[in-house]
């Protein structure tokens, strides 16, 4: 029988993504640029694969495209960038009209908005879809985020509700899933239309700068409890399981509290933690979210300064060095018992994390003026509950409270979020104060500090920079005492002498 959907990409991602699809009952063709992976792959599924017998393997793009139902859907897992433009060329010549093709990698979403208007010009569909939860996401129900026309996302609509991550209708809280063949029942599909062309690739990327900085406020927490607190691996990994069972209850804090009570294979009387480098790796999302803050004019700085932190630590060779020329503070004794600051550490991660994800909403709802993409944030914080890597407890907190206010206009402002920062702050304000005494950085919590308290000041010191800026450069500011948009400029006199005309 005809192919219900066809796969190019035979990496990590595509191979899961196929079996999981198969696993749902559909028919899969694929295809990899390297044929030769084909072979491997349909073998190595015989071998091990409940669904193998749904796959179709295919050496060549016109096989390929003709094993598959009209109109087609033909998903790439390809590499981002140049290759995904590579596969779409090679491919198209084969198409029909009305045919669609997704992809499914991390393409940036102006490339999204480019190649959906240049398909549609050729009489083709473009999805472009987030897919986000590594490998095992890819398997067994990953957290899927389509953009482009609602036409062609009702062709795909079935199939990407069949194969996404389902959370638990009333609790929210993800159905595991985790043997081949196994499908989840029920629940709640983590897929939902974001919007036309490139608001899913947004979403998705907008979803890694939240991981970034989701990341690196854990690592901050375990270097203020290794650091200040003098603590080893196996009882922080007790403090993360313990986290794990309250408002923090989230994937990145469960496989930590894993990660952190490994020993290392290598050497059994090692933690395996204290054997990896600490040199941080990063491809790219985190960057784009943070210069399209940038462009965008929000101030998404906690989720630059996880960016930041990880350049920070790649140059490692500089910091030793450094590390013997620059001394810091005396270690002070520590303010409050060691039980009182784990306690704190837990309340200024939990604010710091609501400010981040505040920052990441912000984010997406400028990029939905700019785009004009209707972005629908209760939704979009439901689709984040399962599958993804950011998955947590806190995001049925989001999605209510974009339930209850579908304007909100800042997280911080909903009544449970607002409640959780006043009760918090003075432990995140003491987190701030003893890191910053003992001289441990911690370039999240206090970013995310500074932006809490940037954004509920009421008069911030832009008076004197604009009074700068007329100064030195005639910018022209606006008064207190006048309506917003009439613009005044003094000619500022020499050093010393009074001003005399405006
Ligand atoms: P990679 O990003 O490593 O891409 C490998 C695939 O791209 C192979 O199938 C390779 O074919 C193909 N390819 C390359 Br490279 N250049 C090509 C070209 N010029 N023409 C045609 N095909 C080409 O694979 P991945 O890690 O599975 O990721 C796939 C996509 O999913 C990426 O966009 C990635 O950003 C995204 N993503 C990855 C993850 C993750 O956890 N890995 C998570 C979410 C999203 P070949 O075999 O012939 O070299």
């Amino acid at each position: 029988p005809p192919a219900d959907i066809g796969l190019i990409g035979l990496a990590v991602m595509g191979q899961n993504l196929i079996l999981n699809m198969a696993d749902h009952g559909y028919t899969v063709a694929v295809y990899n640029r390297t044929s030769s992976k084909v072979d491997d792959f349909i073998a190595s599924a015989k071998a091990s694969e409940p669904s193998a017998g749904r796959l179709v393997g295919c050496k060549s793009l016109k096989k390929f495209v003709s094993s598959i139902k009209r109109p087609r859907k033909i998903v790439l897992l390809v590499k981002a960038g140049w290759a995904t433009d590579a596969t779409i060329e090679s491919v198209v010549p084969y198409l029909e009209k009305g045919d669609i093709i997704i992809d499914g990698g991390n393409a940036l979403w102006t490339d999204t908005i480019r190649r959906e208007q240049e398909l549609t010009a050729k009489g083709l569909r473009f999805i472009g879809s987030g897919v986000s939860g590594g490998e095992t996401g890819a398997r067994f129900g990953p957290s899927l985020m389509p953009g482009g026309s609602k036409e062609a996302w009702k062709e795909l609509e079935p199939i990407w509700k069949a194969i996404s991550a389902k959370v638990d209708r009333k609790t929210g809280r993800p159905i595991e899933v985790d043997t081949p063949g196994q499908v989840a029942k029920g629940g709640e599909p983590c897929t939902v239309h974001i919007g036309e062309n490139g608001a899913g690739h947004y979403v998705k990327m907008v979803h890694n700068g939240i991981e970034y900085i989701d990341m690196q406020l854990i690592c901050e927490a375990y270097m203020l409890m290794k650091n200040l607190l003098g603590m080893k691996p196996d009882a922080m990994s007790e403090v993360f399981a313990g986290w794990n069972e309250g408002d923090l209850d989230s994937y990145l804090i469960e496989i930590t509290a894993d990660i952190l009570q490994q020993k290392d294979p290598m050497n059994k009387r090692r933690f395996l933690v204290d054997s990896v480098l600490d040199t941080a790796g990063q491809k790219g999302t985190g960057k784009w979210t943070s210069t399209s803050a940038l462009d965008l004019g929000i101030p998404a700085n906690a989720i630059a300064e996880a960016v930041f932190a990880r350049c920070l630590s790649a140059i490692k060779e500089e910091r030793v060095s450094a590390s013997k020329q620059l001394r810091g503070p005396k270690a002070p004794r520590l303010p409050m018992s060691k039980a009182k600051a784990i306690e704190a550490i837990r309340e200024a991660l939990y604010c710091s994390k609501i400010c981040a994800y505040a920052q990441g909403f912000q984010l997406m709802a400028e990029a939905a003026r700019e785009y004009d993409w209707k972005l629908d944030f209760g939704k979009i914080a439901k689709i984040f509950r399962g599958g993804c890597i950011i998955r947590a407890r806190f995001l049925q907190k989001i999605t209510e409270a974009y339930k209850a206010d579908r304007r909100l206009q800042n997280l911080m402002l909903d009544p449970y979020f607002k409640k959780a920062l006043h009760g918090g702050q003075g432990n995140w304000r003491s987190v701030v104060t003893m890191a910053t005494n003992a001289g441990v950085p911690i370039p999240a919590f206090s970013s995310a500090l500074a932006y809490f308290d940037g954004y509920r000041t009421a008069v911030l010191p832009a008076n004197l920079l604009q009074a700068q800026r007329d100064y030195f450069g005639a910018h022209t500011f606006e008064r207190t005492d006048k309506p917003r948009g009439q613009f005044f400029h003094v000619d500022w006199p020499e050093p010393g002498r009074p001003i005399s005309k405006s």
